[in-house]
């Protein structure tokens, strides 16, 4: 079988490949299948907007396709970014400048509780749609750590690790992240439809 990650997060789909490894499945890029769509998040939470992109690409491809909504929540913003964690500070910043404005919107905050979330979605042609939530709790660093340069790694410490999740290899960050629990659950299930058919 194979299956089109729905996403144009170059990070993204470094993590996804490497946790989807193994799966006896035919793992595909958007640009492996020649698709160039912008598809608009107009979903308010995780859930929803991981259907979106998996949905989208599904109906434009006719392959199973799997998307990752994610995000950083923050507990003294509100649980902002949130959704819109791509998007924090407008169009015009950078990764770099997005998780600056979280420092600087932190000043002065002793809670620097936080997590991370993400949705894992997979809609198939015959209409059956999978989907599985990870998340993983941290602290918002007071600067920068790590050379990691995928979006807010260098600000999101793993106390129990004492590493920000740009200070890990990949695949201690995928052992642990909210995208790597995710997709471990949605390999339970998906594992669990294969047999079906
Ligand atoms: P696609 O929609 O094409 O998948 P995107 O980057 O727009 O790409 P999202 O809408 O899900 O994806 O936004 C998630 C944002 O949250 C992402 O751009 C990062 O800024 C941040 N993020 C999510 N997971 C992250 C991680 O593991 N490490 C660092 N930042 C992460």
């Amino acid at each position: 079988m194979k299956m089109v990650m729905a996403t144009k997060n170059t990070h993204k789909i470094v993590e996804m490949r490497a946790l989807l490894e193994g799966l006896d499945m035919e793992v595909l890029s958007e640009a492996d299948v020649d698709l160039d769509i912008e598809v608009e998040e107009t979903g308010e939470t995780f859930e929803e907007n991981s259907l979106i992109k998996a949905k989208s690409v599904m109906e434009c491809t006719g392959l199973p396709a799997v998307a990752d909504d994610s995000g950083l929540c923050v507990t003294a913003l509100g649980g902002g970014p949130g959704v819109y964690s791509a998007r924090y500070g407008g169009e015009g910043l950078t990764d770099k400048g997005r998780y600056e404005l979280v420092l600087q919107n932190l000043k002065g905050q002793l809670d620097r509780s936080a997590k991370f979330v993400s949705v894992i979605t997979a809609c198939f042609p015959n209409g059956k749609v999978i989907t599985a939530r990870g998340e993983c709790p941290g602290l918002i660093t007071y600067t920068p750590r790590g050379d990691g340069d995928f979006g807010y790694d260098p600000i999101f410490l793993v106390p129990e690790k004492r590493k920000t999740f740009a200070e890990m290899t990949g695949e201690e960050k995928n052992a642990i992240s909210h995208r790597g629990r995710a997709m471990a659950k949605f390999r339970e299930e998906l594992g669990e439809y294969l047999k079906e058919l």
